[in-house]
């Protein structure tokens, strides 16, 4: 038993080691199979063996990058090792995705102060500022409600969090996400609105009291100014409605101002080297070691979904890469906030393979990330912002198309289902003539982009989910994210472990 035990781990070892991809294999060896005692039990002593060697690592965080996949519910995940997986040829339940592997792992109950089910808005508020927040409002604290201009106005009800924290610490700090620059999820990092939909001056109601707008916050606010890396999507809401971009398409703003060219003028004050791109090439061409400053606005709008995107359109890996190369040089670290944004807008819509893709995206921008930094000195941390409504229901055969119908019809209707469906959205199906369940398996449709998975309740848009999203941890620190917390609770542990923010930290306690 021993010898036989000390070779499979060697080959367990090498496995491991060499497929630190996207997707990684449980410790499944070419030796055993599924059937056989000995690969579950090796698996498992490998485990409990690498826990047991792994010490904590209590090391100053010079650099932190914090990812989220927007809307990215654990369901999501089970379901995103089997789309990928398969990909790469095996069953896929067995895998595990990039940060799957993370040593780490806790859950964060993401409800706001005002509702029971979290939107992008208070919950980004919560995981960057550590504070919990009113739905759809972005760091202000919750006397702040939806839409109270003069509350944000006043500024007493003001939250600050990561991207402050660490400029005042004088690390480099940058964002990336697949949305719009000044969406929720990227704005609660450094803007603070009474309404998320206030991304330009035209979003605003045209009566009453005027409110600072997103996407100026980001160019002239305190925090957004300096924010020295911002990669995204969003280009009409930084220009007038008067101008077209490079791209032809016209401006959201009508209060005429330029602020791309504010931005450049900004930089250029500060004797500072910067560089506006607005394309793949752009971005990917771009010396690293020239520029202190980069805004890449590659989108009019929210830049594609990767199973849509053309040339010009870089992925959120490149994006990633590019934006660590960048931050890498700042001598006391760096703070980077990631988000893939698009598996949130995919749920809404019930297109179950774009949001599965978009978290095999996500997935593969982690990885290399990974691969770019000393996780020594580097604390990465990934987790989502809330859940969504898609289920994952069975009994299919191991390796059935996670995308297609369940293999086992046990409907009391006897009319196939599929294994991802929803409780609400657009893909609602109407009974047919004779008042019996749509037949999914008559929709020769599964591997269109854009099928909608069924879902229970009508709905123009899918909601969010109530239950507590995952967290994974890498890094020094990467211990104290176990455990079931409150979803305001990260970034306090994460200034803890960057020694930054007004808080306990490493460094003072
Ligand atoms: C999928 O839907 C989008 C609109 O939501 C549309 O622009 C696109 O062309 C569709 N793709 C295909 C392949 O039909
Ligand atoms: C509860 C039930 O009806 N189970 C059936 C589901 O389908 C399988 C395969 O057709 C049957 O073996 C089960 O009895
Ligand atoms: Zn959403």
């Amino acid at each position: 038993m021993a010898r036989f035990l000390t070779l499979s781990y060697l080959l367990l070892v090498t496995l491991i080691y060499v497929s630190t991809r996207t997707i990684q294999k449980n410790g499944d060896t070419p030796t055993f199979d599924e059937k056989n005692k000995d690969h579950w039990n090796l698996q498992a002593q490998w485990i409990l063996r690498t826990k047991l060697a792994s010490a904590l690592n209590t090391r100053v965080a010079k650099n932190v990058i914090l990812f989220l996949g927007d809307g990215m519910s654990i369901t999501t995940l089970a379901a995103t090792r089997v789309y990928l997986g398969q990909q790469y040829g095996h069953l896929g339940e067995e895998l595990k995705l990039s940060f799957e592997a993370f040593p780490y792992t806790g859950l964060a109950k993401t409800y706001c102060v005002d509702h029971n089910v979290a939107d992008s808005a208070c919950s980004g508020t919560a995981y960057l500022s550590g504070v919990k927040a009113n739905s759809g409002t972005v760091g202000l604290s919750a006397a702040v409600k939806r839409g109270d201009c003069k509350g944000q106005r006043d500024g007493l009800h003001s939250v600050t969090g990561l991207m402050d924290w660490a400029q005042k610490a004088g690390k480099g700090t940058g964002f990336v996400t697949t949305t719009r620059v000044t969406h929720a999820t990227p704005a609660a990092s450094y803007a603070h609105s009474a309404d998320r939909r206030w991304e330009a001056d035209s979003d605003m109601p045209k009566k009453g009291l005027r409110c600072e707008d997103i996407a100026t916050q980001l160019i002239r606010g305190r925090v957004g100014r300096k924010i020295d890396v911002i990669l995204g999507g969003g280009r009409k809401n930084f220009f007038p409605i008067t101008q077209k971009d490079p791209e032809g398409y016209q401006g959201h703003r009508s209060d005429g101002a330029d602020l791309i060219r504010e931005w450049k003028i900004k930089k250029e004050a500060l004797k500072q080297t910067y560089k506006y791109v607005y394309h793949k090439q752009g971005l990917l061409s771009l010396d690293e070691n020239v520029y202190d400053s980069v805004l890449g606005l590659f989108a009019h709008d929210h830049m594609p979904y990767h199973l849509e995107a053309g040339d010009d359109d870089p992925t959120l890996s490149e994006m990633t890469q590019k934006a660590i190369q960048l931050l890498k040089k700042k001598r006391n670290g760096f703070f980077l906030f990631v988000e893939g944004g698009r598996i949130d807008t995919a749920h809404h819509e019930t297109k179950a393979r774009k949001a599965l893709d978009e978290t095999a995206e996500f997935a593969k921008a982690v990885e290399a990330a990974l691969r770019m930094v000393d996780l020594s000195e580097t604390l990465v941390v990934v987790t989502s912002d809330h859940s969504h409504t898609m289920t994952y229901s069975g009994y299919s055969k191991r390796g059935t198309d996670i995308l297609g119908v369940v293999n086992k019809n046990n409907a009391t209707d006897h009319i196939p289902y599929t294994t991802l469906s929803y409780a609400n959205g657009p893909g609602y199906k109407v009974l047919d003539a004779h008042h019996k369940r749509y037949n999914v398996a008559k929709d020769d449709s599964f591997t269109h982009l854009n099928y909608t998975y069924p879902s229970l309740v009508p709905m123009p848009r899918e909601t969010h989910g109530g239950e507590d999203v995952a967290v994974f941890a890498k890094g020094p620190w990467a211990h104290l994210f176990t455990g079931n917390y409150e979803q305001n609770f990260l970034p306090h542990a994460i200034a803890y472990a960057a020694c930054m923010g007004p808080g306990l930290t490493s460094c003072n306690s």
